[in-house]
């Protein structure tokens, strides 16, 4: 029987008997080998993908979200209520539809990939179309929670983090020890918080080491790179258009006491990595998943990172690819429509 990360792991968590777990079995994602994809860089790497496209909504935010809201309905919260670019709407939506709550999700207008709005919306969400960008949305949901009887639910929450942080757990666990690298994209940064923290708690109970902290923004939203917000955001990797995170300091901890680096990536070479996945590995991710993949890419090409020294990796793919369908058949190309007959099917296939 699969359990939930929070029976899994809950010692580590701030739970009760008195807490009403909110569940939806998430978390336990699998490990998957790469080795395609490391012959396809040259590299003589171990690399593992963590598909956490896996998850009940289809992404990594489940793990916060169980805690988030488990932790709402203990404190008796009616509604819950966060700022997203998509998939922490979604996840909230399914998780507050679980617990009896109202879900309200702020989404900045025109933003967010079409999968996520109708998740939201197929939860009984009430979806507000923000017109103004992620951080101005943020902002918005900071002051509500301030002035209405509403529970916040983006990663501000420390219950999310809290969450997120089994991720590393189940790495270690699956490997016997930490990664020596762990690639992950950065956008509002609780993610790559919240694994640094998870990878720390484990290592100080188990010994099990600790990776550097590999996190990459999109060149056109990499405040953390710049170190200044950025007004105006933009990549095609949507989920990660932010340009004010909320976890921006703890996210500089993480790579300043792992080792790691903070870095960016263009939209060009997150389109690459996001190919890579889904040809060479099968493994089909929403775009902003691919940021780490590319970044992983970006410094083995550069000799940043030794290609030949024995390394183990870990790329966290935060989402499914099914998120965002326009993307990929923008991407991946054209059907080919043909009559109905055999020698039509036949030459359209290449079989003669
Ligand atoms: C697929 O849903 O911020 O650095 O509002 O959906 O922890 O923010 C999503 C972020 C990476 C970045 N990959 O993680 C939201 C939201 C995917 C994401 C990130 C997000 P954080």
């Amino acid at each position: 029987m699969r359990v939930g990360l929070i029976e899994r792991y809950r010692r580590y968590l701030p739970v009760t008997e008195r807490t009403p777990i909110v569940t939806l079995c998430e978390g336990s994602t699998p490990l998957i080998p790469a080795p395609a994809l490391a012959r396809a860089l040259g590299c003589r790497w171990k690399i593992f993908l963590k598909y956490e496209g896996m998850n009940p909504t289809g992404s990594f935010k489940d793990r916060g979200m169980t805690m988030a809201v488990s932790k709402a309905a203990e404190a008796g919260a009616k509604a819950v209520i966060c700022a997203s670019t998509g998939n922490t709407a979604a996840s909230a939506a399914a998780y507050a539809a679980r617990a009896g709550m109202r879900p309200v999700v702020l989404l900045p207008a025109g933003s967010v990939a079409l999968g996520k709005v109708s998740q939201a919306l197929a939860y009984g969400a009430t979806v507000l179309a923000v017109e103004g960008n992620f951080d101005a949305a943020l902002e918005l949901v900071l002051r509500a929670c301030d002035q209405y009887p509403v529970t916040l639910v983006n990663s501000l929450n420390p219950f999310r983090i809290e969450g997120q942080k089994t991720g590393s757990f189940e790495i270690c666990d699956d490997l016997g020890r930490a990664p020596d690298l762990h690639f992950i994209p950065v956008g509002n940064a609780g993610n790559i918080t919240a694994y640094w923290k998870g990878y720390k708690e484990y290592h100080a109970e188990k010994e099990s080491g600790l990776p550097r902290m590999m996190g990459f923004q999109a060149e056109g939203a990499a405040p953390i790179v710049l170190g200044h917000p950025v007004a105006d955001p933009h990549t095609l990797a949507t989920a990660i258009k932010i340009g004010n995170p909320a976890s921006w300091k703890s996210a500089e901890a993480a790579r300043d006491e792992s080792g790691g680096r903070i870095d960016m990536v263009t939209d060009d070479e997150i389109i690459e990595a996001y190919k890579m996945l889904s040809r060479l590995e099968g493994v089909f991710v929403e775009p902003a998943s691919a940021a780490g993949v590319a970044g992983m890419a970006k410094y083995l090409r550069s000799g940043l990172l030794d290609r030949n020294k024995e390394t183990t990796a870990v790329c966290i793919l935060t989402g499914h690819g099914l998120k965002d369908p326009e993307r990929a058949i923008k991407t991946f190309g054209e059907i080919i429509t043909v009559p109905a007959t055999l020698d039509a099917v036949a030459r359209g296939a290449g079989l003669i």
